[in-house]
């Protein structure tokens, strides 16, 4: 069967600055902690070694147009841009973005880009990061800044990526900087990351800039075990804490009232001002990206809560194992394709169907050399998942679903985080060594899939 996307259907990846650039002027919490506590990134690689974006950005692009790329997403460092997070603008950094999305747009690529990818400026984090309105403020002046230096030639912008993870990671789950678990903190930081990110779209509003601007979210949604009700409610209260927490603010301008009752009755609610539900609605997008990895599958909770321990998310439901789930046994992530029809089914009938696209979905695999045919990686698997995906996509949009585009994650393998170079995503190979790209099988699938607008399955 034939597989075809409407017209002018954006085909492209993502990436983010961190994750690719290197040569970094500016630090961030990533090269503090990296500094103090290597052996939590694996094999000890740090966020200098990337793929080296900074100087290779020319000829990356026109791998990008090999691929057949209408559109890319990356990021701005909000650090190299201004190191301190509040002063004096970097002008190599202006140069250096302003080439990379000059040379995107007379390729024919549009460029989509991020104000936030987990990148918090050192010296912001030094003074509290999220937890302090200061540092909303400076956010704030920061992306005035870029939409003023770059708001001409950049028509789609997204003021975060996936911002639940630097709360998951960051003050609930030990994954990223600064490494607290405490519930309340968690729930100042998502709460000032939403003020941020409605201060970012005042001023876009107010600047009267010719583009849109919208959020990049990981949605996973919340399968219950059962339709037994305690099964629904666990299912629910992961849906509001994960999914909610910041879908309802950016697409109805404010927050779900059960989840506003549910904290207020543990008495884990952030300090609120009186104005601020006036912020909160005003940050209202034109344009979600939707980050599509894994659904959350739970159950409710069998043991009593140790009341000793910390509040978390999981007083309310457990983490359920479906037999038979189909497993990335590398990412520990369940691969469950229709999981990307059901978001866009959600937000076409409770949302009222806001303009959206896949901004990220991808397979992150290890030891991928082993795939290596005459010198190019065959990742079938990876053609597979990307085809089982768009197959729910195209079955989202001919149901009516407003989405308009499927980037991947991602372009050129790159630095992911803790686990570094462990899992590879990229159309194309990196060769750490060399520095040498070679695109994979996947990455010409994808190219016949753009050029076309459409592919073939079974
Ligand atoms: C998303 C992030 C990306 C990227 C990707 C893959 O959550 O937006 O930055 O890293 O996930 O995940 P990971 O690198 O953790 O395997």
């Amino acid at each position: 069967m034939k597989y075809a996307f409407p017209d002018n259907f954006w085909w492209g990846s993502a990436s983010s600055a961190l994750q690719t650039e290197g040569a970094r002027e500016g630090e961030t919490t990533w090269d503090d902690w990296f500094a103090r506590e290597p052996n939590r990134f694996h094999n000890g690689v740090g966020p200098q070694q990337t793929s080296t974006f900074y100087q290779h950005w020319k000829t990356d692009i026109q791998l990008l147009k090999q691929l057949n790329h209408n559109s890319f997403r990356t990021s701005i460092s909000w650090a190299r841009l201004i190191p301190d997070g509040i002063g004096e603008v970097n002008p190599d950094a202006v140069d250096f973005y302003n080439q990379v999305i000059d040379e995107l747009n007379e390729q024919g690529i549009t460029p989509f880009i991020t104000l936030f990818h987990f990148d918090m400026p050192m010296a912001m984090q030094e003074i509290g990061g999220w937890e302090n309105r200061d540092v909303v403020d400076a956010y704030a002046r920061y992306a005035q800044i870029c939409f003023e230096l770059f708001g001409d030639r950049v028509l789609h912008w997204f003021t975060f990526n996936e911002p639940i993870v630097p709360v998951e990671g960051g003050y609930l789950y030990d994954f990223h900087y600064p490494n607290v678990v405490d519930f309340r903190r968690a729930a100042t930081v998502a709460y000032h990351t939403v003020l941020a990110h409605a201060k970012a779209v005042q001023a876009y509003r107010a600047g009267h800039y010719a583009g849109e601007i919208g959020i990049v979210l990981n949605l996973t949604p919340s399968y219950p075990r059962s339709q037994n009700p305690a099964d629904v409610k666990a299912a629910h209260v992961a849906d509001l804490m994960f999914n909610r927490s910041f879908l309802d603010p950016v697409l109805r301008g404010e927050y779900p009232a059960d989840q506003v009752a549910l904290l207020k009755s543990y008495d884990q609610l952030p300090a609120c001002k009186p104005e601020d539900g006036f912020l909160i609605a005003e940050g209202k997008i034109d344009l979600l990206g939707i980050n599509y990895y894994q659904p959350r599958r739970v159950k409710c909770r069998d043991s009593a809560v140790n009341p000793q321990a910390p509040f978390m998310p999981e007083w309310f439901f457990d983490s359920y194992e479906m037999p038979g789930r189909k497993m990335n046994p590398y990412r520990g992530w369940e691969i469950y394709a229709p999981g990307i029809y059901d978001i866009l089914i959600n937000l076409r009938d409770n949302y009222g169907n806001p303009r959206c696209f896949i901004s990220e979905n991808g397979m992150g695999v290890e030891n991928e050399q082993r795939f290596i045919e005459n010198g190019q990686i065959n990742d079938q698997y990876r053609i597979e998942f990307i085809s089982e995906h768009l197959t729910w996509l195209h079955k989202g949009i001919s149901e009516g679903c407003n989405c308009l585009g499927y980037h991947m994650w991602t372009f050129i393998d790159n630095w992911s985080w803790c686990n570094a170079y462990k899992n590879r995503y990229g159309f194309i190979q990196l060769d750490l060594e060399t520095q040498q790209r070679t695109i994979k099988k996947s990455g010409e699938w994808f190219a016949a899939t753009a050029l076309n607008n459409s592919f073939e399955k079974e």
